[in-house]
This record gives structure tokens, C-alpha cells and sequence, in this order.
């Protein structure tokens, strides 16, 4: 049989999962940006009427750093020049503050919280930072002992206490990684960590390791959009999919996606820096519009929007 390729479908061999990528993606590329190698990965909010990205830049030459990028579609953004983040020059973070990538922010009341790595030879620990307005920024505190990458906040104090998803791993060859639970009563000191129960994924693609975005609070749980790896003779495929998290008590699963939601399959996603890499830092929730959106670092080199039904998530979770 005869088959025509939709023309509206960029994939080149799988069909699509419930999250779809963007008919113009990828919507960032060095090429927005002359003198990169790199639009990494990015961290994602709303403020007021606007979508904030924080866009986490290689430049040829140089440190790393992270770059605001706001737009009022989501589609068109308008990248700021200056970094907004850069390498700490304060106490001793200077020298492992070179590689700053995979930001999550979490607004908690009227402030958004970024974390994100910085890396010391044993492996990241997680630097918190603090904005009101993606113009100026306050280090807070290092967050986390090696190797953790990356902790993401809960939006909102659980019986009184904040929550984050930690994502301890163990380096090496077969280097693993699972998602840890803790708590504190003001952001800085953590404990009572907890595995999540059962969030070794048994599903192939994401075998290898998972790890977190900030949880998004639903009526039927934390929706959880996560990252696996799956790793075989040809390296690691980084794919996207879902956890579902009892909203009194995170530790536990009530559901996980029937597989990935989205996986490496465009030319942009399966060449670049790093082949076939689909990874989230975040995700935006519309329950109005029941719309969920997903910027999504693309083979560690540009940035891919995707966009799915978050009742449809939750419901393939929950089966
Ligand atoms: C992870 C993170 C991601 C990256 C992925 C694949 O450890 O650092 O930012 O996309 O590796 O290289």
C-alpha cells in the first residue's frame, strides 16, 4: 500500500504521542542568537500576560549562561541580550559555576524561585535563586550536596512545610537516576527525604533514569512532567512523559503515562549537540483552554514547543 506522509507531521518514522510538537518548530535557535552554539535547554513561567522563558545559552566561547526570552503569543519571543543569570562571583561558587543549564522556576505567592546546578567535581548541587521581575536576581543559597540535578519546587506549602522533587543520581557508566522527596520549613534547610515510591520506571524508555519538573497542581493530583532515559548500544535517548502525585502526599504515585508523551524523532531532536534529546525544564498549564505547553530543549541545541490536553495526560496516567 501506497502511503502519503501528512504534510503537517514532521515526524520521520514514529507516530506522535499526546503531546504535539509546534508545526514551526524550533521556535529558538543559535541562529536568534549570533555567536551561540547552543540554546540548551529553558526554564518556564507566565507573568502578567506574558510567557517567560529562561533560556540557558552556550555561547562559542565563554561560560554559560541564562538569557530571559518573553512573548505575549508563545510562539514569538523577544530574547534579551544581557544574561540574566551568569557565573556567580560571590564566595566559593565562582569556580563550579560553569556550566549553568536546566533551570526550573517555581512561583511560589508572588515570587519565582530558579533553581539550577552548578557543578563541583563530585558531581551538581543546586544553586536557589530569586526574581520578582526576570530583571534582577538574588542568590539565596547552595540547596543540595552532590550529585543532585536538579531540585524542583512545589508551588505551594504542603501541611505547612515547602516540597521539592530532588533527583539524586549515581555517576558512572550506567549512570541512574531516580526522583527523592524532601521538605523544609523556610527553603534553605531540607530533610525527611523519601524515595517516591516506585519511581524507578519500569517502562523502557525511561529505564535507565527519570527526573523532575515543578509539579502542577490538578484536581485529580500533581501532574508531573518528567524526562527518561532509555539507554542502548547507540548511547542515550532522553524522551518526555508523566507522573501523577497524591496531592497530600507527594511521596506516592497514582499514575504514570502509558509510555512516552513525546520522543525523539525530528531532525532537530535526533542531530546536534547531543543526539536524540527531547528534554523538559518545565511546563505551562492552561485549564481553561485544558492546554498544556511544553518548551523543550532539542538535541541539547534549540528549543522545540509541544503542546498536549491535560486531561487527556491525566486520564492515560490514571488507566
Ligand atoms: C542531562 C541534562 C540535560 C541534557 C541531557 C542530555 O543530564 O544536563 O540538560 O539535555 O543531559 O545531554
Amino acid at each position: 500500500m501506497l502511503m502519503r506522509k501528512n504534510s503537517s507531521d514532521h515526524t520521520l518514522t514514529r507516530t506522535e504521542g499526546l503531546l504535539k510538537r509546534y508545526q514551526g518548530n524550533p521556535i529558538i535557535t543559535p541562529k536568534n542568537m549570533p555567536g551561540t552554539t547552543a540554546i540548551f535547554n529553558c526554564g518556564q513561567t507566565t507573568m502578567d500576560d506574558e510567557t517567560i522563558l529562561l533560556l540557558a545559552v552556550i555561547p562559542r566561547d565563554g561560560v554559560p549562561a541564562m538569557h530571559v526570552a518573553r512573548s505575549k503569543d508563545g510562539i514569538e519571543f523577544e530574547i534579551e541580550q544581557k544574561p540574566f543569570i551568569s557565573q556567580l562571583q560571590e564566595g566559593p561558587w565562582e569556580e563550579f559555576d560553569i556550566w549553568c543549564i536546566d533551570p526550573r522556576i517555581t512561583k511560589i505567592e508572588n515570587t519565582y524561585y530558579i533553581v539550577r546546578p552548578m557543578e563541583p567535581p563530585l558531581g551538581p548541587i543546586a544553586a536557589l535563586e530569586k526574581t520578582n521581575d526576570f530583571v534582577t536576581r538574588e542568590f539565596i543559597e547552595c540547596i543540595s550536596l552532590p550529585c543532585n540535578r536538579v531540585p524542583c519546587l512545589f508551588p505551594e506549602k504542603i501541611d505547612g512545610k515547602y516540597y521539592r522533587l530532588d533527583r539524586p543520581f549515581a555517576p558512572g557508566g550506567t549512570e541512574q537516576g531516580e526522583i527523592w522527596l524532601s521538605s523544609s520549613p523556610d527553603l534553605i534547610h531540607w530533610g525527611c527525604h523519601r524515595r517516591v515510591q516506585g519511581s524507578t520506571m519500569s517502562n523502557i524508555w525511561a529505564k535507565t533514569k527519570i527526573g523532575p519538573t515543578p509539579p502542577i497542581k490538578t484536581e485529580q493530583g500533581w501532574l508531573e512532567i518528567i524526562h527518561g532515559v532509555h539507554t542502548s548500544c547507540a548511547g542515550s535517548r532522553y524522551s518526555i512523559g508523566a507522573l501523577l502525585l497524591d496531592l497530600d502526599d507527594p511521596c506516592k504515585i497514582v499514575g504514570s503515562s502509558k509510555g512516552w508523551l513525546l520522543t525523539p524523532d525530528t531532525l532537530y531532536e535526533c542531530t546536534g549537540n547531543v543526539p536524540n534529546v527531547v528534554f523538559p525544564c518545565g511546563a505551562i498549564a492552561d485549564f481553561e483552554k485544558d492546554r498544556l505547553r511544553v518548551y523543550y530543549g532539542a538535541a541539547d541545541t534549540c528549543i522545540g514547543l509541544a503542546t498536549g490536553s491535560i486531561s487527556e495526560i491525566i486520564n492515560d496516567c490514571l488507566k
